[in-house]
């Protein structure tokens, strides 16, 4: 989609004609450029039986409901990636037996672990990124479905150690882009973004840096992608986590980025201050305190934003901005 520009929101996918969701939204009271959900976080402790937390998550829109690929952490610690389903984009069940995933020829691809899940649309196929075990060592799994019951695996875009994968929602000169994160195998205490290229989600190459971390302390540490990036005619807007270690541990924060939305290797505009900081209960006490760490958005054709986040590795919550408020930040109108 792009916004501000011609093209408004597809409801046809494929033969199906969706009905127009309400994405959730309020307005904002004060003059925040993101402002939280007055009733966060919307995933509590223990959603069900077998999850102790969910946080960092996408929700997407499919066949006239939102759904989600939740991370789950479970009893035993070890995150999986859980479907759940919802009518309002705020209240969702989520499944109690993790996503499966099944290679090409039909066998069960094994994962040992799977975290922060991104999922995006393109051309009717919904794609899932997500930081996964399979290797040996954390980095990116790919795979798709259409309809949120068969998942297949298409690859390991990257060696490990790597984080932080996002697909940009369309192919950018006749190749699909992803973001991600090269790292370490543990909490990494450093990180650039970079993006790659691929004619068939299979090999990848390209690869280029777009942007380090700032100099500002908030995101000084290290940065990594969040959701997929909002296409407009000024340029791709990035919402990312920006890191700073502290004595007591890393703070992620919330800001963003502008990109060429021919090269989008080359930033525009990003936030020297940012937009969302840990500051409520449930972003300052939890599992890991102080973390925002935002997954994914919805967009209405209005330019209505919500953006999932997680909340202290525990809760997942919303928060609310628009194209035009970003925009105006980033370029300084
Ligand atoms: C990162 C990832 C995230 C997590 C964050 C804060 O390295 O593991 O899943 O939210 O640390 O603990």
């Amino acid at each position: 989609m792009r916004l501000g520009g011609t093209n408004t929101r597809p409801v046809v996918r494929g033969n199906i004609m969706e009905k127009e969701l309400k994405i959730p939204f309020e307005e904002c009271k004060g003059d925040s450029v993101i402002w939280r959900y007055s009733k966060n976080p919307i995933i509590k402790r223990n959603p069900n039986e077998r999850i102790a937390r969910s946080f960092n998550s996408a929700v997407v829109e499919y066949n006239g409901k939102f759904v989600g690929v939740f991370r789950g952490d479970t009893h035993s610690t070890i995150p999986y990636l859980f479907y759940g389903e919802s009518e309002d984009g705020i209240n969702f069940i989520i499944n109690k037996e993790p996503i499966m995933f099944y290679n090409e020829d039909g066998s069960i691809h094994n994962i040992e672990y799977a975290y922060d899940p991104r999922v995006v649309e393109i051309d009717g196929v919904f794609y899932i990124q997500w930081c996964n075990g399979q290797v040996g060592a954390p980095t990116i799994g790919l795979a798709k479905t259409l309809d949120f019951k068969k998942y297949t695996f298409i690859s390991s875009p990257f060696l490990p150690f790597n984080r932080n994968g996002v697909l940009f929602p369309r192919k950018i000169n006749g190749e699909f882009a992803m973001l991600s994160r090269p790292s370490d195998g543990g909490h990494t205490p450093f990180g650039d973004i970079y993006i790659s290229y691929s004619k068939d989600l299979v090999y990848w190459g390209k690869h280029s840096l777009v942007m380090k971390p700032g100099w500002e302390w908030w995101q000084s540490t290290k940065v990594g992608a969040g959701p997929s990036p909002i296409e407009t005619k000024d340029g791709w807007i990035l919402l990312y986590h920006g890191v700073t270690k502290t004595c007591a541990g890393m703070v992620y924060s919330i800001g963003a980025a502008l990109l060429d939305l021919n090269d989008p290797s080359k930033v525009i505009a990003r936030t020297s201050n940012y937009l969302l900081t840990p500051e409520e209960d449930y972003e300052t006490t939890g599992f890991v305190p102080n973390v925002c760490f935002p997954c994914a958005t919805l967009v209405d054709k209005d330019g209505r934003i919500a953006i999932y986040y997680g909340a202290a590795d525990t809760y997942v919550a919303l928060a609310f901005t628009t194209v035009d408020k970003l925009l105006k930040v980033l370029l300084k109108k």
